[in-house]
């Protein structure tokens, strides 16, 4: 019996002292280089689109980035009570460049629920709010940036807010891959 409990309380040992270490530099970074960096890009209401009281077919507006960003997201929320169109969603441009469609963020399609609208046209506006989430590291200049956004469609309503830019670097790559190693060598 002790023959084979002893081996293996000496590799849990072992097990639990490499993952000491590794939640050790997680602390590490956690408390020194590795800091979440949030950019306000724009918080307030907007809206775009043909109806009275709207600001036009796009809203543009430049930024500032500080430093390199690693890990960054540009990130923003489609508001209540007046939604974009799924068809032809609003494109989102950092620099001219798209980092991605707005599309993927809509949520499934229930043509029963009432936040969905279907127009006579069958296309179909989301009216609910959501939020958007796009990686833009590649995008952004260290410097001045410009965040643009623009109607799929000319007639499509809709508003957003809350534009920023966060950047979270990842130092649970680096544990993770630490207790692997420590887990393998083990084995
Ligand atoms: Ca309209
Ligand atoms: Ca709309």
């Amino acid at each position: 019996m002790s023959s084979i409990t002893r081996p293996l309380v000496g590799s849990t040992l072992v097990k639990f002292r490499c993952f000491s270490v590794a939640v050790g530099i997680a602390a590490m970074f956690s408390v020194g280089r590795v800091e979440a960096i949030v950019i306000d890009i724009e918080q307030s209401i907007h809206h775009l689109g043909d109806d009275a009281g709207s600001e036009g077919p796009f809203f543009e507006k430049s930024f500032t980035v500080p430093t390199l960003l690693q890990n960054a997201f540009l990130e923003f929320d489609f508001r209540l009570p007046t939604g974009p169109n799924l068809e032809s969603p609003p494109e989102v441009f950092i620099n001219g460049v798209s980092p991605g469609s707005t599309q993927p963020f809509f949520p499934p399609l229930d043509t029963g629920s009432p936040l969905w609208q279907t127009n006579p046209d069958n296309s179909h506006d989301y009216n609910g709010g959501f939020h958007v989430s796009l990686p833009v590291s590649l995008l952004l200049n260290v410097g001045t940036n410009t965040f643009r956004l623009e109607n799929g469609r000319p007639d499509d309503d809709f508003l957003f807010h809350q534009v920023i830019i966060s950047s979270v670097p990842e130092p649970s790559t680096l544990v993770l891959s630490l207790v692997g190693i420590c887990w393998f060598r083990r084995r």
